[in-house]
């Protein structure tokens, strides 16, 4: 296999096919180890061998929406070595990371920043004067998402010079939803609507093999959403009415907002698409450029679920099939989430649940198969997602939005302006809060205590298990102000979940262990969420040596519940508090204030996350240990507190 985009350009056409096979089966073995986006970048492996055969990176620009599927452009761009670590510590990031290749000119994770991006290059390109291309690569769920929109109202009259692909497989993670995916539907099937233009078709003729690639363009290959059997040819801009609103009249939304529209194009055929580009090259117009392809080509298993394989854990190379869960194993917090969603919307007629485009990846998927009615997936539209929350909350609703603590992070105004300002009760469950270990920087949940905490009518918690994760659910449809649940990704603690949960009082913490006052230094550990496992871990260690510990399950950290942690404060010779969160402004801030405002001096130990971007590794427990978010490291730091410890203490810990 090739290693480096100088060489794509000298291979043969056999020989470029053959370096697509020769992707597809690294792109299998190695994602079968590591798990992976392995159906997007199946999905893209023609695409980009087309985009290295006919443009120079780093120079030209290559910008890819979310950047999930930019595994094939790495193994082509000098990271073939590497690619068997991807996504494993010290390895390849999952993503387009800057800081790993000149290759990669725009890092991402988060859906729907790839056009804006592109346009800011393009921008700066026609301001410096170079002559670069700036190409952007999005799917059809990128539609959905409403920054994607506003950068294409601004491309038409901000450069005369821009590529963008859209690479259309109708999915999202699941199934693409909406009008934007009915539409791109229409285009792909109505024949009305097809659209290869005769400047195109003169260009391609010219070249070797014209002929042939321009037949294959007017037909889909079978597999797709429907036959182009009959692609109009026409004279550009024989369709161009001007109507003084910057477009053309016609009925192709992206020639409405000034842009050329060409396509459906089968993103599977190679020199059609290689002949393709090379025309966008000569352009002098922004052109949007239509391509069908498959999400999961190449693997049968990927093939027939889309949905599984658009990110998948390892799995069998043979049959496609997830290797077994360990016997036993505890549920997943998000499935645990979906079916209490399931029960209480069973009880309660005002609930409604909502995602962002993530069925799945939240849980949210049981209440779909149960209650259909009660479920909305609203698309890639985190912002969209809060407000039509805020909006159904006016009506006497209590919807439930489930989002990742990271793509929370794009609905901050909304959270706000929409959601806190009037307070309303929606219910936000915030999944991933914590590491998404694998994934890395883009998709760790480690910010929004900080984000929440400092809005008014906001009630905020974190759950010790899953059976707590159901009490605070149910004690959130009590509530009639903005209320966030904060947990973590994957298996939970494997405690029994009750068959009723119970009512939670807001702002009260649960202290699981007193001192016992027999005469030793005293340690309060405060154990936020997950944190609370390795807060009575530390415990018993720490009373294994000779100190005197209580264990507090801090439960909300909005409002925080200021008796005890007055008390626990007053009557300790040292606190500690562990939260799966940002230092700054976290949990352990929160503590500290609550503490300079009532005159308690006891020093507060806090662990948690530094003030960096933290990395992505192989998993959650090996970016603890190096960042002291451990039972060793808690112990080790109360120790040296009382001049004991021998142990060495990780310095990125900070000791207040
Ligand atoms: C703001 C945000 N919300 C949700 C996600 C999760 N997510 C990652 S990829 C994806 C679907 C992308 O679909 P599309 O752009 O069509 O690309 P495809 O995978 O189909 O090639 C979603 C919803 C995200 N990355 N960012």
């Amino acid at each position: 296999m090739v290693a480096e985009p100088a060489h794509v350009k000298n291979l043969t056409a056999s020989q470029l096919l053959q370096l697509a096979d020769e992707i597809r089966y690294e792109l299998i073995t190695v994602l079968a180890r590591n798990g992976g986006h392995l159906g997007p970048n199946l999905g893209v492996v023609e695409l980009t061998i087309a985009l290295h055969r006919v443009f120079n990176t780093p120079k030209d620009r290559f910008v890819w929406d979310v950047s999930h599927q930019v595994y094939v452009h790495k193994l082509l761009t000098g990271r073939k070595d590497r690619f068997n670590a991807i996504r494993t510590t010290g390895g390849l990031n999952g993503f387009a990371l800057r800081t790993e290749s000149p290759h990669d000119c725009y890092g991402a994770g988060h859906a729907g920043t790839a056009l804006s991006a592109a346009l800011g290059m393009a921008a700066a390109r026609d301001k410096r004067g170079s002559d670069e291309h700036v190409v952007c690569i999005f799917g059809d769920a990128a539609l959905t998402n409403g920054i994607s929109f506003e950068a294409l109202n601004n491309i038409a009259h901000t450069t005369k010079r821009f590529i963008g692909i859209l690479n259309d497989n109708e999915w999202s993670i699941a199934k693409n939803v909406g009008a934007i995916s009915n539409y791109l539907n229409k285009l792909i099937t109505n024949p009305r609507y097809n659209q290869i233009a005769r400047d195109f078709s003169n260009f391609v003729r010219r070249l070797p093999k014209g002929e042939l690639a321009l037949k294959l363009a007017h037909k889909a290959e079978g597999g797709f959403k429907g036959a182009i059997t009959d692609v109009g040819l026409r004279q550009t801009g024989s369709l161009v009415d001007a109507d003084g609103r910057g477009g053309y009249g016609s009925p192709i939304i992206f020639e409405e907002m000034g842009l050329r529209y060409l396509g459906p194009i089968d993103g599977h055929d190679l020199p059609l698409l290689i002949s393709t580009l090379e025309f966008a090259k000569t352009c002098d117009q922004p052109i949007v450029i239509h391509l069908l392809t498959q999400k999961g080509k190449g693997f049968d298993a990927a093939l027939k679920s889309p949905e599984k394989f658009h990110g998948t854990g390892p799995y069998d190379v043979r049959t496609g099939d997830a290797l077994p869960a360990k016997p036993g194993a505890p549920p997943n917090y998000q499935d645990v989430m979906g079916q209490t969603m399931v029960k209480l919307c069973q009880k309660d007629n005002t609930l409604v649940g909502i995602t962002a485009a993530m069925p799945s990846g939240t849980g949210l998927k049981h209440l779909e198969k149960a209650l259909p009615n009660r479920y909305y997936d609203v698309g890639i539209a985190e912002e969209h997602a809060v407000i039509f929350a805020a909006g159904m909350a006016t009506m006497g609703f209590h919807p439930v939005c489930a989002i990742y603590s990271t793509f929370l992070q794009r609905a901050y105004d909304c959270i706000h302006h929409d959601v806190c300002l009037q307070d309303l009760p929606v219910i936000f469950c915030m999944d991933r809060a914590g590491l998404s270990a694998n994934d890395g920087p883009t998709h760790h949940g480690l910010f929004d205590i900080a984000y929440l905490r400092c809005l008014p009518n906001v009630v905020a918690m974190a759950p010790k298990d899953e059976d707590e994760l159901a009490d605070m659910m149910f004690t959130a449809t009590h509530q009639q102000h903005p209320t966030f649940i904060r947990y973590p990704r994957g298996v939970a603690e494997g405690v029994p979940i009750k068959d009723q949960p119970k009512l939670l009082e807001i702002g009260k913490a649960e202290v699981i262990q007193n001192f016992s006052s027999n005469g030793r230094h005293k340690i309060a550990l405060f154990g936020l969420g997950p944190m609370n496992t390795l807060a009575r871990k530390a415990a018993a260690q720490l009373a294994a040596e000779g100190f005197d510990c209580a264990i507090i399950n801090p439960r909300f950290t909005k409002p925080l519940d200021a008796g005890t942690h007055e008390f626990f404060g007053k009557a300790a010779d040292m606190i500690v508090t562990m939260e799966d969160h940002a230092l700054m402004g976290g949990y352990g801030s929160a503590v500290l204030e609550l503490y300079s405002e009532k005159g308690v001096t006891t020093p507060v130990v806090r662990i948690g996350w530094p003030d960096q971007f933290i990395e992505h590794a192989s998993t959650q427990d090996e970016l603890r240990r190096k960042y002291g978010l451990t039972v060793e490291n808690t112990v080790a730091k109360v120790k040296t507190q009382f001049g004991e410890a021998t142990a060495k203490v990780t310095k990125l810990i900070e000791v207040a």
